[in-house]
């Protein structure tokens, strides 16, 4: 009889630990060392945290934390006892968080120690059993309370359909959508990648990520944790920072901006890369411009991929073969992707559509949102990512523009009608349009568009300063203009192309 093969996601990674356990896993910038061994026992220590708590099975762990090894450890023992892990960016506010914790139910919300007092008045009115603390530090009552826990714990038994995280992600209308991750997503992905992109002995990851999206938490992670491979874990990104320890690293991922902010430090040259085998980019658009400044500088050819929550990496640009700055490169083997038209044919070579996915990378659907999760896929069950592209003669594809309403701004995506709601509801504001405006650092920047109200007197700086305590920072736009009314087209919907072409160049 064949003995049934665990689907958890933690323990393909635990397979593929070196067999020198107390090799190197995670180095800090403050030369803390954690091994292999320490990542199996702490992780241990915080899944018998978590099973001590008698939560039901697919109990969701939120967790809004600054990003230290213990972080990622937080997200290890989350899979390994069998939750299901739901990242938040630190940047959110009270808002923000109120709506995923409600929205979600988690049963565990971790926090960091400062936010304590709001993030647990939030949780608790949420019916959330339980709010511990981790700082980056490592202090905090979750490690207070973990650190008595036993250091073995067996790895729980997931299908490959089990849920292993869950995340947010706003859609084209309304509000942020939780994309369900199974363990089996996570897995097909990383392996993929392990193989795509030649993961190999000795390889370091310099980690620069945030560790709350699916680059920094997924692609990036995953591909260390898969290969056994050191990460020299950064808290965030720094462009000196990054330059001091390139020549300790084979591996780097990042956002354009990075790229942009790294070519930007006069000590980044061709002798600080010596030893890099692999510079990643994705989230956003990589700009021509960078992409061949890099090659100038460095030697290096930038690897451009193409993701989405939805459905982690879906196509890449080649190991082996040419990397074509413009283009996100080819579908990943086993996932399928097609560029379809207005009456859903497949386009021609060079022929602009819609591109749809599918494959075991594709999400099982949003939480708790049937119908939203039908809309969004095919009648023959492809996966309508709201990108816009076209394949060329060799296969390659570039995204040439999106048929979603999103900001990509460092990275980070902002959804215009969020901030117009919210900037629809201040004093004296008659309407607005958000829009995204090119910008050197982070690719695109928010600008927003205010009608008032007559006679109303407004400032900028007053509703920048009051947007910052309502949204997270990211999302706060770098300028507001104020006219007198906004363009519309003979159905009276605002011409948000106009506007973007007028403000272009401001
Ligand atoms: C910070 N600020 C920003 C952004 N980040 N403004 C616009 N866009 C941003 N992304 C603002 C802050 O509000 C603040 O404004 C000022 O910049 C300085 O803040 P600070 O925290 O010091 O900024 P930073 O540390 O320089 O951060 C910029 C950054 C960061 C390093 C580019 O945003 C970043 O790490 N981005 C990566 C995002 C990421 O991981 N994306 C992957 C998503 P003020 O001074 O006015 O307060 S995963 C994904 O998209 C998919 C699926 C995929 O394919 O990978
Ligand atoms: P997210 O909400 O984080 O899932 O963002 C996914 C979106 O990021 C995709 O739908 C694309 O619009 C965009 N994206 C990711 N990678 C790239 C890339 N290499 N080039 C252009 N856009 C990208």
């Amino acid at each position: 009889m064949n003995t049934p093969v665990n689907a958890n996601l933690y323990a393909l990674f635990a397979a593929h630990f070196p067999a020198d356990r107390e090799a190197c896993c995670m180095e800090t910038r403050d030369g803390l060392y954690y091994s292999w061994n320490d990542v199996e026992r702490a992780s241990a220590k915080i899944a018998n945290l978590l099973l001590s708590l008698g939560l039901p099975p697919g109990s969701r762990i939120a967790v809004q934390v600054e990003k230290s090894p213990e972080a990622l450890l937080l997200y290890l023992a989350t899979l390994r006892a069998g939750y299901v892990y739901l990242p938040l960016n630190t940047a959110y506010r009270a808002d923000e968080i109120a709506y995923f914790i409600g929205d979600a139910e988690p049963a565990v919300v971790v926090c960091a120690p400062q936010n304590f007092g709001w993030v647990a008045q939030i949780a608790f009115k949420a019916d959330t059993g339980h709010v511990f603390t981790l700082s980056d530090q490592r202090s905090g009552t979750l490690l207070d309370r973990a650190v008595h826990q036993p250091d073995k714990c067996e790895i729980a038994a997931r299908r490959a359909d089990d849920l292993a995280a869950i995340l947010y992600t706003s859609g084209t209308t309304g509000r942020s959508k939780g994309a369900m991750l199974s363990h089996d997503n996570l897995a097909s992905n990383a392996k993929v990648l392990q193989q795509a992109w030649h993961w190999q002995p000795g390889d370091v990851l310099l980690h620069a990520l945030p560790l709350f999206h699916v680059h920094g938490l997924f692609v990036a992670s995953h591909g260390a944790l898969l290969n056994g491979s050191k990460m020299i874990f950064l808290p965030k990104f720094d462009g000196a920072e990054v330059v001091r320890q390139l020549p300790r690293s084979t591996v780097f991922m990042g956002v354009p901006t990075y790229y942009v902010r790294l070519l930007a430090e006069p000590a980044f040259d061709r002798d600080c890369c010596a030893n890099m085998r692999l510079f990643v980019s994705g989230s956003a658009p990589l700009l021509l411009d960078t992409f061949d400044a890099f090659i100038v500088r460095t030697g290096h050819t930038i690897l451009e991929r193409y993701g989405m929550s939805e459905t982690t990496m879906l196509v890449s640009n080649p190991y082996e073969g040419a990397r074509v700055g413009g283009s996100v490169g080819l579908p990943l083997p086993g996932v399928s992707v097609r560029v379809v038209n207005e009456r859903g044919q497949a386009c021609g070579v060079d022929e602009i559509g819609g591109i749809q996915v599918k494959g075991p990378n594709v999400f099982k659907g949003y939480w708790r949102m049937p119908e939203k999760t039908a809309e969004e896929f095919t009648g023959d069950g492809y996966f309508v990512t709201g990108d816009v592209g076209k394949f060329d003669a060799v296969g390659y594809l570039s995204i040439v523009g999106r048929s979603k309403d999103l900001i990509i701004s460092g990275g980070y995506n902002v959804y215009p009608k969020e901030i117009e709601s919210v900037l629809d509801e201040m004093a004296g504001v008659a309407e607005s349009a958000v829009i995204g405006v090119p910008h050197p650092d982070f690719g695109e920047a928010v600008v927003a568009v205010v009608v008032g109200k007559s006679g109303a007197r407004l400032s900028a700086e007053a509703m920048i300063a009051d947007l910052k305590q309502k949204i997270a920072n990211f999302k706060v736009p770098k300028r507001i203009v104020f006219v007198d009314e906004l363009p519309r087209n003979t159905m009276g919907k605002v011409q948000k192309k106009v506007l973007r072409e007028r403000y272009a160049k401001e």
